[in-house]
This record gives structure tokens, sequence and C-alpha cells, in this order.
């Protein structure tokens, strides 16, 4: 099988893209006027508490909400669906939870429904015609549904007649890599590992996931250094910390109880260097609603104006953090050269890494010259943030999407980590890398075997424990998948949650792919965008959200997720499910493996759904770090074997951390053009809008807004306010999208941001990382023009 079909308009050089515009298959452009007003300079406070509570009670209905919110993330209770960062190992707060958790909480706890009335009332095309927040609106899924053949409805369909049609399809296929099986990363340990079996014991390793866009590059980039490719530290190492610096990411949207734990940091003294285009509200003030449950602590969230958490902001350039990380090293690198051991760990070194020649050669062979060009920071700034590094006895390193989602993203990440390494930054309290994942269960569902490559020991041990032989051969990669389906080469498409149009790149493109596709079924818990670009034949596949009791043949079931930091945690749900026709996410993969793979395997589907222990006990099996899986979730949390951090162990080949050396790459934009960014608003998780609200970066009212530089405003003429058009350039094609309001803001010149995902049909598929093929939704390379205003095709814009 080829991982890599050819591209989407290879063929094509100079001119536009010219894909037909799929309808529907991007949100409606048509908005309310959207609106820019100051951006906030202190995060969470009262608003986060209004904005919680207002949104919450009018989704969930107060009763709903009385039910969950004590039980967030809670032992014996559920974990929250949306970011992966950890609770604190003891002590947990009685409202462990943060502004953006009760909003994933109340979107899934709608009190709305859809009926089968609803979907008599509109057609597909109705409903595609609708906005990505209006869809969402509308209530939970009651019941399976089925888009027939030629049909302009979704009717109603019973769960026998869903898995006899896709098995049907899928004993139908020429090979089993004609199907593919993608994964969103909310579904838990137990689902992910009964679904990569099904896939495996059905013949294909086509298992992408929402993890190939991103956080793959640092999965790619840590292993040959680490041997381990999560986070080495603990959460009280980042509260503990002399110095934290956090690239690319917005914790105060997409991680915001990480703000607790900055505030600890602070507090104790930390340093925090925070590394961004933007100056994102959550890095400056924060003022934490959690101090009101703590009398001593009241007074300070009343009277006070918040924790000052960012010692320096490093407003770097789009995609310079890699010359950031080079001069910093650089500039260490200079005072240990005056002052021979005064800066580096050379016992570690010596001791425990290979390859601190050829670093220390590239960083004396990288000019100052063209750090400060691509970092566009100054000698000075990187200097005091230096000075920073050296002073700190302990450093600890954050990093999100900022990073992730560029061309040498692989190569960036791997500069942090030769950054921690040579102040033996690893291994020891209050440091090391800590790359901060997005899904709640993104990380456990990669643990649990949901990955593109075929992995031989755990293939082995899946083969000797069912008695199966899975395939042996790589599968697809999300951006695989996409061209695969686009060049018939895969026409069975099913997705365990997520959005597969609205996530990925080239959304047109997206589009025609999986219309390509003879079956696209999605399970879900609300109607997405994805649901309306269908296959010839589509299903969409109501599940039990984690708020839900679980009742299974054996009894009320509880399952399991692991954050960021490895630790597993129990999740029960706690309310009566939307609809008695929901199935949990694991009765829908066993109702399609027995359907599809009937006697042929020796595997008792069945038990499995009636049981969930069952699945653990086969975890522990074929997984390293479950010994007595069972007994322990019984008890509460546990941490997964991670030697970096436990012990300074470094599976590698040599056993040795291993330095990466490579040279600074460039990132030049052509004369005329900028470097776009696409960011998450306040009010979204991914491609889930809540509202149309930015509060933070003062967006109210709409999404199509760019943001840009006054200079840069001022050399293209435009105006804070304006509508103007987006144009893509890569190898010579373009791609467009339309109406965006320009809104001036504190950003690089050269750089603008969006957001994710209007902008996504302007990442080019073949855009992507080298080595984790995570598309390139960090940097594109456009122009801007008024609508009216007739644009060059070498993308300069007239005057
Ligand atoms: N509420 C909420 N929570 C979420 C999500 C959500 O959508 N909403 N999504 C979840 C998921 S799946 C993920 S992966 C995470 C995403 O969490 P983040 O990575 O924080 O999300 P993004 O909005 O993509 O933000 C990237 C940040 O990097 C900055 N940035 C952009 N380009 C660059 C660059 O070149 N260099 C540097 N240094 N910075 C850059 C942007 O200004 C922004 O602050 O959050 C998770 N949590
Ligand atoms: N341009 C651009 N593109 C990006 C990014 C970016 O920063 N910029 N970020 C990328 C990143 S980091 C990620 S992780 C991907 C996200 O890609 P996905 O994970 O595919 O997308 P989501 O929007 O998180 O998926 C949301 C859908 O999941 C469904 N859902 C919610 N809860 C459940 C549940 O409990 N079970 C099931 N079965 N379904 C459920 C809902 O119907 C909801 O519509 O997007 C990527 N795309
Ligand atoms: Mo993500």
């Amino acid at each position: 099988m080829s991982a890599h079909p050819p591209s989407p308009s290879s063929s094509s050089t100079g001119h536009p893209v010219t894909f037909t515009r799929v309808p529907g298959a991007q949100p409606p452009v048509e908005e309310p006027g959207v609106r820019q007003t100051r951006r906030k300079k202190t995060a969470a406070g009262y608003k986060a508490i209004e904005d919680s509570i207002r949104f919450g009670v009018g989704m969930a209905g107060t009763k709903n909400t009385l039910m969950t919110f004590p039980n967030l993330n809670q032992v014996k209770g559920f974990n929250c669906q949306s970011c992966a960062w950890p609770n604190p190992d003891d002590d947990r707060s009685i409202a462990e939870f943060c502004e953006n958790g009760f909003k994933a909480v109340s979107y899934e706890a709608d009190t709305r429904r859809l009926t089968p009335k609803f979907f008599r009332e509109h057609s597909i095309a109705d409903l595609a015609a609708r906005s990505d927040h209006w869809l969402g609106e509308q209530g939970r899924l009651t019941e399976p549904l089925v888009r027939r053949p030629g049909s302009t409805h979704y009717e109603p369909v019973t769960w026998n007649e869903v898995f006899q049609l896709m098995a049907t399809e899928l004993k139908a296929l020429d090979s089993p890599h004609q199907a593919i099986f993608y994964t969103s990363g909310r579904t838990s340990n137990e689902t992910a590992f009964l679904y990569q079996l099904f896939a495996r014991a059905f013949g294909t390793n086509n298992l992408p996931d929402c993890s190939n866009m991103c956080h793959e590059s640092t999965s790619v980039a840590m292993p040959p250094m680490l041997g381990i490719g999560k986070a080495c530290v603990k959460l009280q190492d980042v509260e503990t910390a002399d110095a934290i610096f956090i690239l690319g990411q917005n914790p105060g949207t997409n991680h915001p109880r990480m703000m607790t734990a900055l505030q600890k940091m602070k507090e104790a003294g930390g340093k925090l260097v925070f590394v961004n285009p933007l100056p994102e509200t959550g890095a400056f003030r924060f003022k934490n609603p959690q101090d009101l449950l703590h009398p001593t602590r009241i007074p300070r969230f009343l009277f006070g104006r918040g924790t000052e958490l960012s010692d320096m902001w490093l407003p770097v350039r789009i995609n310079g953090d890699m010359a950031f990380l080079k001069g910093l090293m650089k500039d260490m690198l200079e005072h240990e050269d005056a002052h021979p051991g005064s800066v580096f760990d050379h016992d570690f070194i010596r001791l425990h890494t290979e390859g601190y020649e050829e670093l220390i050669e590239v960083l004396r062979a990288t000019s100052w010259d063209d750090i400060l060009h691509s970092s566009g920071l100054s000698r000075q700034q990187i200097r005091e943030a230096s000075a920073i590094a050296m002073q700190a006895r302990s450093t600890v390193v954050c990093w999100c999407m900022g990073l992730t989602q560029h061309k040498n993203a692989v190569a960036t990440i791997q500069d942090i980590i030769n950054f921690l390494f040579l102040r033996g930054n690893i291994g020891r309290p209050g440091a090391g890398p800590c790359p901060v994942r997005g899904h709640s269960n993104v990380q456990g569902d990669r643990t649990m075997g949901i990955w593109d490559k075929a992995d031989g020991d755990f293939l082995d041990k899946l083969a000797t424990e069912f008695n199966i032989d899975p395939p042996r051969e790589d599968g697809y990669d999300t951006v695989a998948a996409v061209k695969a389906m686009h060049d018939g080469s895969a026409k069975f498409f099913f997705a365990m949650g997520g959005n597969f149009l609205s996530s990925p790149s080239d959304t047109e493109y997206t589009a025609a792919a999986l219309q390509n596709c003879r079956l696209t079924a999605h399970v879900s818990i609300k109607l997405n965008r994805s649901h309306l670009i269908t296959g010839q034949t589509a299903l969409i596949l109501p599940c039990l959200g984690r708020t839900e009791i679980d009742r299974q043949a054996g009894g009320e079931q509880f399952q399991t997720n692991e954050d960021t930091m490895g630790v597993v945690n129990p999740t029960r749900g706690v309310i009566e499910p939307a609809s008695p026709h929901l199935l949990s996410e694991s009765a829908i993969v066993a109702g399609l493996a027995k359907a599809t793979l009937g006697v042929s395997t020796p595997i008792d589907w069945d038990a499995y759904v009636a049981d969930y222990d069952l699945i653990r006990d086969k975890i522990e099996a074929t997984i390293p770090g479950f010994p007595s899986f069972n007994a322990r979730i019984r008890e509460g949390t546990f941490y997964l074997p991670n030697p970096p951090r436990d012990e300074r162990r470094f599976e590698t080949p040599s056993g040795k951390a291993v330095f990466k050396a490579h040279p600074l790459t460039r990132c030049d934009v052509p004369p005329g053009h900028l470097l776009l960014t696409t960011i998450r608003s306040h009010d979204q998780f991914n491609t889930t809008i809540y509202r149309n609200d930015d509060r933070y970066r003062g967006i109210f009212n709409g999404r199509r807004v760019i943001f840009m530089n006054e200079d840069d405003l001022h050399d293209l003429n435009l105006v804070q306010g304006q509508m103007v058009d987006i144009t893509s350039h890569f190898k010579g094609e373009q791609r467009h999208a339309e109406k965006f309001m320009v809104a001036p803001y504190p950003i690089p010149k050269g750089c603008a941001a969006a957001y994710y995902p209007e902008t996504n049909v302007l990442v080019p598929l073949d855009s992507t990382a080298d080595e984790s093929n995570t598309p390139t939704s960090k940097s594109i390379i456009i122009t801007v023009h008024s609508p009216a205003e007739q644009f060059l095709s070498n993308g300069a814009v007239p005057r």
C-alpha cells in the first residue's frame, strides 16, 4: 500500500488551485457584525465565573449542571472532556475545573434533543448552510441515522441495520486497506484498545488520529533523544520549577487549569518566560476563581489585581522559535566559554548523553544575524532570557501547537530538548520537557495502539493474546488518508468522534475526498460539518458521552483516560443518557466487529462490552505499564512508568540521552506576503464553536477576523474593520478564503493570525512538517487584498 499518493494539484503550478467548491464544506461566510474592542489584560476573574454559569446553565439546565459539576475531575466522578492537563495527585479542589471545562461539560450535558422530526424538516443541504455554532446548538443526537444513496435527508435506522450496512461494505472491499478508522482524542482507553484491535483483526493499520494534526511532531522528536515521546515531568515539577519557558501555547484559553500551577510556581519565586507572537491574556495576569474556595485567599480575589505571571514576553516571529532556542543556547555557550563549568552540567553531559560536540559545533556555526533575523527578537531580549535560564536551578519547558505545526517542527522541538540537556534539566525535581497535549485522552489513545505505524512488538503481543494475524505494513496517517480517499484507494471511512472534514488541511480537497467514499460513518454526540459532506451512504452513530451512566450486561461500567503527564484516571458518568438508543463507543465497536468478522476471529466481543474489566485485563497483557490495572485503578489514579523522569534512564539504542544537532532553518517570506498562523478563540473547542466571541483578544460576534501588525496595515493600505480576502501561496498554487475583518493587533510585522477551522481551506494538504507529516497550520504564506481589488498573479497587492 502506498502511504503517499500523488499530491492534490501537483500538475498545476502558478495558478489558483481549481477545486470545484463543495457546497457547505466550509462554514458559511455570512455572519453577524463582528466587533473589535480592547484586549483584556487579566485572565479569568469574575467574568470567567459569570460566563461559565451563563453558558453552562443555558445549555445543560440547572439539574444537569448540579448533577455534573460536583463530580467533574473527582476520583469517583468523570474526567473533563476538554484538555489533557492533569488533576492534582491529592488535595483536589471541590471545584476542580475551569471556565472552558465548564463549557465542554455543558455542551455534552445539553438538554436539547435532535428528533426524527428535525431531520425530516432539515435536508442535509439545509444543515450544511448553517454555521458550526448553530449545528452544535441543536442538541444531542438521539438515535442512529442513515443517509441512503441519492437521498437528500437523514432518516432513523436501527442499530442492527447500521452494523449490517457497514459489514456489507467492509466485506465487499478488495483489500482491508481500503478502509480507514479515524480516532479523535476523547475516546477512552478501553474503547481505543478495542477499536484498534478490531481494525487490526480486520487487517489494516489505517488508524489515523487527531494526534497526526496535533502533537505528532512531539511524538517523533522526543523518542530518539529520550526514549519516550511524553512529558517527563509531574504537576509538582511545574509548580516548583525555578523557571518555566512556555512556547507556542495559550494556556489561559486552552489549558486554563495550568494557570493555577503557574500561579503556584510564581508564588514560590519562579520565573516565567512566554514565547509567543501574540500577547495572550493568560500569560500576563491571572485572577484565580479557585481563590474563592479558600477563606484566606478570598480578599485576594475580591480586591487584588491578580497574579503577575510572565517575567518576559518574547514576541517571536511565527516559526522563529528554533532561532530563539539557538540564540538561547548560543548565549549560554558564550558564558560557558568565558567561565568554563559555570553554565553547562558537564557531569550529566558526560555520564548520560552523546552528541554534545555536534550540537556545540552547530551553535558556533550559527550566526547572530540569522538568529535575530529569523526569531525577530533582539540580542538583548535573548540575553535576558538566557540569564533567567542560567540562574534557574531547575527549568521546565512547555509547548503546544505553536511549535508542532510548522515544516521544521520536529527539529525545533529537538532544540528544546537540547536546551534542557545542557543544564541537566531532566530526571530531577522541577525540571524537564512538558509537551502539553490537547484532547483529554489523545495521549492514552496512542498508548492503547491508535497509531498508523506498525509497531512490531505490540503487534506480536496482539497476535499471541488474541490469536489474530495483524498486518505488518504502516497504514495511512491523516494526510495520507485524505489523499487515499480522494484518489479512490480508500472507500470506507469510519470516525470514532472528531470532525474529519473541518480539522485537516485543504478543506475543499478533504470534502471531495469524503464524498468519494462508498460509506462514511461518524460516531458522535452532536451534529457537526463532517456529517453533512458525506459518502454515497452516510451514518451518524450517537454514543454515550463521558457525563453519562454506562450500563452494560455486567452492570454499570467505568473507563479510564491518560492525561498529559502520564497519569491514568478512572472516569464514571453520573447523569442519565440523553436517549435510550445511545450505545457506548465500545458497544459500537463490538457491534461492528461482530457483524464484520463473524466467527472468523476467536474474540468474544460481547464479553468485553459486558464488562470493561476484561478489556483492562487485555490492556495489562499487551501494553507495558499496566500491571494489576483493574486493582490499581479501583484505588484511584496511577502514573505510567517514565524512565527519564523517574530514573534518569534513557531507552534509546545506546542507553544515552542523545543531543540532536540541526542547522538553523531560515523562514523567509517573499516581499508583500505575510506568514499566517491559525489559532483557537476563547469560545471554541477545536471545531466546536461555543460562541462567536474571543473575549481576551477583544473580538465579539464573529470569527472571520485577521489579526495584523499596524505597520503592515499601513503598508498594505488597510484600515481597522475593513473586509479582506486571503490567498495562500504554496509551490505556485493559490487557495482563497473570503471576507475577513482586519484587526490591528500587537503581532510581529510580517505575521498574521486567524481562527481555525475557517482558515483550513488555505492550508495546502502537501504542506506538512518534515518527518511527522503534521499539516503546517501555523505557517501559511498569504497575501491579503480587499475583495474589489484585482490581485496580481504574483501575489503582490496593488496599492
Ligand atoms: N478551550 C479549549 N481548550 C482546548 C482546545 C480548544 O480548542 N479549546 N483544544 C485542545 C487541543 S486538541 C489542543 S492541541 C490544545 C491547543 O492549545 P494551543 O496550542 O494553546 O492552541 P492554539 O490556539 O492553536 O495556540 C497556539 C498558540 O501558539 C501561538 N503561536 C502561533 N504560532 C506560533 C509560533 O510560530 N511560535 C510560537 N512560539 N507561538 C505561536 C499562538 O499565538 C497561540 O497562543 O488545546 C486543547 N484545549
Ligand atoms: N488550521 C488548523 N487546523 C487544525 C488545528 C489548528 O491549530 N489549526 N489543530 C489540529 C488539532 S491540534 C487537532 S487535535 C484536530 C482536532 O480534530 P478532531 O479531534 O477531529 O476535531 P474536534 O473538533 O475535536 O471534534 C469534535 C467532535 O467530536 C464529537 N464528540 C464530542 N464528544 C464526543 C464523544 O464523547 N464521543 C464521540 N464519539 N464524539 C464526540 C463531536 O460531535 C464534535 O463535533 O484539529 C487539527 N486541525
Ligand atoms: Mo490537538
